[in-house]
């Protein structure tokens, strides 16, 4: 039966999102036999899943992409500054075919479990059907924000109306028109999405716990000289969002807020919000590192927030009292606006928290709001969620969830790669520094230096590559060190955890910035892998 049979590889690839088709089309050019197991019915990752209204990236087009093929660059032309959803996903479909990957794709299917075994030095995977896999390298691309958080209110299957959650939106557009709607969240997702159902729905309540401060995006059609000059640096511009802090072409300013006198300030910061996105965050050297310099910012920002909602008590509810920048910086496109319209309104549910989902809505402390239609804009569990959906079991039968004793005790060497899983890399692995930037290019990065690594394997023959203990010490050691830093584990944020329930505190990030860990990552290869257990195929 299908079942007896055993797909064999060299390397298996999870997720075709940026990072597995750019792994596969490494992997196939250095000759290895790869297949791509996706479980969505197309390419895209987070781009397939994410189609709610609004839905865009806050990083700048012209650098969210691949920059390893100029002739994949000069092919495709971006629309407007900042990308929207469908666009990023013809992208990505784009690149699919150009570099005719989808062979090597196996959609609608979703790994369950992938297991080290000591004897071959091979992984078994076993996809939910049942279907089963040898492979010598197995390589994980899901992503870290990509396992949706539905939080567990009481009622939830009782509602009689529609829900959907950001990460899972219908491939059909869903019709608010004539819809009482309620949302929950205000992160970035929420954000992008209220504006946009305020114009569409009959009344739309937003259930907020955490305020946020939102920058405006100032999106705008690209000009035809934008998009050619551009294409014509693209050699600059690839050498510097891959040396840069966050794949950006963007640095932390020189000098300190607080070096600045009040008027010079407000003038920087005035300049800073015209640009819009994340310009404030780095106008000055201090903003994520010094509590008093990002209080002015902070402060900076909730005077806008005032200016902008009318009514007084609900710029109030809107106003946030964490440190800017320490929970993902927003950016927005009238979100503030939208509170000023009058069929929007604003329920405080820190303060009369969500009891239960009814039949009819959405009940709180205070009482009971009726709604057709509810949107979780509730996130994801964060860089450990896509690891421990799946059953990877390493050497010695060790469980990853267990070894890492469900977050508490995360170690990456790199942020690729961990002890008792040979042959194993994460692509965006927690430890890595990809989420604080421009994904794509620490993505390409972490897949470079992987492939690279197989292809230094197989040239000197050796079976496995594998972590040593202390070096994995050392790497979490180091992250933890310079996250304690800065002001960001003052936060309760997705990078913490804090967002789900129950889930173990911690900051599993890489603060150092793209460019360094780039540095430390080639190092470690120039110096033949210094850290890792290499084991010979060579029988003595
Ligand atoms: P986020 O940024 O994690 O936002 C989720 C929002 O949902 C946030 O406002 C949460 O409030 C809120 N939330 C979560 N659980 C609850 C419960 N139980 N009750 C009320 N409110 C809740 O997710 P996004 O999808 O917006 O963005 C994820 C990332 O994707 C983003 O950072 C970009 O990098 C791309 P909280 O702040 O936790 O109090």
């Amino acid at each position: 039966s299908v079942k007896e049979q055993v797909t064999t590889l060299d390397a298996v690839v999870i997720g075709a999102g940026f990072s597995g088709l750019y792994m596969l089309y490494r992997l196939r050019e250095a000759g290895l036999k790869t297949r791509v197991y996706e479980a969505a019915g197309g390419v895209g990752g987070v781009w397939y899943w994410n189609r709610y209204p609004g839905a865009r990236c806050d990083s700048e087009s012209i650098y969210y992409n691949y920059t390893f093929s100029e002739e994949l660059y000069k092919e495709w032309t971006w629309t407007s500054k900042y990308p929207e959803q469908p666009e990023i996903l013809r992208y990505l479909n784009f690149v699919a075919d150009k570099f005719e990957l989808r062979p090597d794709i196996q959609f609608h299917t979703r790994i369950e479990k992938a297991e080290y075994n000591e004897r071959t030095n091979r992984w078994q995977l076993e996809t939910k059907n049942g279907e089963k896999i040898s492979a010598k390298y197995f390589i994980t691309g899901i992503g870290c924000i990509s396992t949706a958080n539905i939080p567990k209110f009481k009622g939830l299957e009782s509602f009689e109306g529609d829900w959907y959650h950001t990460g899972h939106w219908p491939h059909e557009k869903v019709d608010f028109t004539g819809k009482r709607v309620g949302i929950i969240g205000t992160g970035s997702s929420g954000v992008q999405a209220i504006p946009v159902i305020a114009k569409e729905a009959d009344h739309l309540t937003v259930f907020q716990r955490t305020p946020q401060y939102s920058v405006p995006a100032r999106n705008y059609p690209y000009s035809e000289e934008e998009v050619v000059q551009a294409k014509a640096s693209f050699q600059e511009m690839r050498k510097t969002v891959r040396d840069s802090l966050a794949g950006l072409p963007v640095s932390y300013g020189e000098k300190s807020v607080l070096d600045d006198s009040p008027e010079e300030r407000q003038k920087t910061l005035e300049k800073a919000w015209e640009i819009g996105g994340t310009t404030l965050l780095f106008a000055y050297k201090d903003v994520i590192t010094d509590e008093r310099a990002n209080e002015i910012v902070s402060a900076f920002i909730r005077s806008k927030i005032k200016e902008t909602v009318e009514d007084s008590k609900t710029a109030e509810q809107l106003t946030p009292d964490y440190y800017y920048g320490t929970k993902r910086p927003i950016i927005d496109t009238d979100y503030f606006e939208t509170y000023n319209r009058s069929n929007v309104s604003l329920v405080d549910v820190k303060k009369a928290p969500i009891e239960e989902i009814t039949p009819k809505g959405i009940r709180t402390a205070d009482g009971e709001y009726e709604l057709d239609v509810i949107v979780f804009a509730t996130g994801y569990d964060g860089m450990t969620g896509s690891l421990f959906k799946m059953d990877i079991v390493g050497k010695e039968g060790v469980c990853l969830k267990d070894k890492w004793e469900n977050g508490a005790a995360i170690r990456t060497y790199l942020g690729m790669s961990t002890t008792g899983f040979p042959n194993m890399f994460m692509i965006t692995g927690p430890e890595s520094p990809s989420v604080l930037g421009n994904m794509p290019i620490t993505i390409e990065q972490h897949v470079e230096w992987i492939s690279d690594c197989i292809d230094y394997l197989r040239k000197h023959d050796i079976e496995t590559i594998e972590a040593k203990e202390d070096a994995e010490q050392a790497w979490s050691k180091h992250c933890r060190e310079l996250a304690d830093t800065t002001l960001y584990t003052k936060t309760d944020s997705w990078y913490t955890g804090a967002n789900i329930e129950d889930k173990v505190r911690g900051f599993p990030i890489y603060v150092g910035g793209y460019g360094p860990y780039h540095e430390k990552c080639a190092e470690v290869a120039e110096q033949g892998y210094d850290g890792f257990t290499l084991m010979s195929n060579t029988v003595v």
